[in-house]
């Protein structure tokens, strides 16, 4: 088995975190490279990866796989004993309607409040797009934790590949210091006492562009 994980800067590269919280959930060996983003070279050397130019990208025994869902649904489906998407049916539909929403909108939110591990400081005036997006998550994250089946802590109650996918909002909004109703924040604390989330931050945070 060989898995290779090639990523952007752990500070900013939003995208790159969601694998990397999939592949710990499911517990097997891989390798890691990064590609510092915003460099002259950014682009050419993920190119010499992918035609994609982007990262993040799975190296396998089975091809290189590029974009972070195709990503996590491959390991899903390679590593099925690690449950990374709900076993209730109806559990596993709202999970893969969530990470499908998160991935192909919210671009307020991602516009302006972009995704860095060092950012402390609020907007002064949070966009009329940024604000419905928030609150779109507020009410997204609602609707997952009223179709979960199982307890626990996480959108789906056990930790789930929805996790791995709104990690990166729980950062924006903590990050852009935004105030949320209790049950989201509460969310946003379990995602930041998530121990493979702490792995990455604190990586992202001692991070030296090389
Ligand atoms: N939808 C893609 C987005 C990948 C993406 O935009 N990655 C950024 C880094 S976080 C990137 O490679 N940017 C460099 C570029 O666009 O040239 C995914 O889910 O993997």
């Amino acid at each position: 088995m060989s898995l290779h994980l090639i990523i952007g800067d752990k500070r900013f590269s939003s995208w790159s975190l969601r694998p990397a919280l999939a592949l710990d959930m499911i517990g097997v060996p891989y390798t890691e490279q990064v590609i510092w983003l915003n460099q002259p070279d950014s682009r050419q050397r993920a190119l010499e990866h992918s035609p994609t130019g982007k990262v993040p990208l799975l190296k396998t025994e089975h091809g290189t796989i590029a974009d972070s869902l195709a990503i996590i649904e491959y390991l899903a489906e390679r590593f099925p004993e690690a449950g990374l998407w709900p076993q209730d049916i109806a559990a596993r539909a709202q999970a893969r309607s969530a990470c499908a929403q998160m991935h192909s909108g919210f671009m307020g939110l991602r516009t302006h409040m972009g995704f860095d591990l060092r950012h402390d400081a609020a907007l002064d005036v949070f966009p009329a797009d940024a604000q419905a997006d928030i609150d779109r998550i507020v009410a997204l994250w609602a609707e997952c934790r009223a179709a979960a089946v199982e307890s626990g802590p996480y959108l789906f109650g056990k930790l789930s590949a929805a996790d791995a996918f709104f990690a990166p909002v729980a950062v924006r909004l903590r990050t852009y210091r935004v105030a949320l109703p209790a049950e989201a924040e509460a969310y946003v604390e379990t995602i930041y006492q998530w121990p493979a989330f702490q792995r990455w931050q604190k990586a992202g945070l001692e991070e030296v562009v090389r």
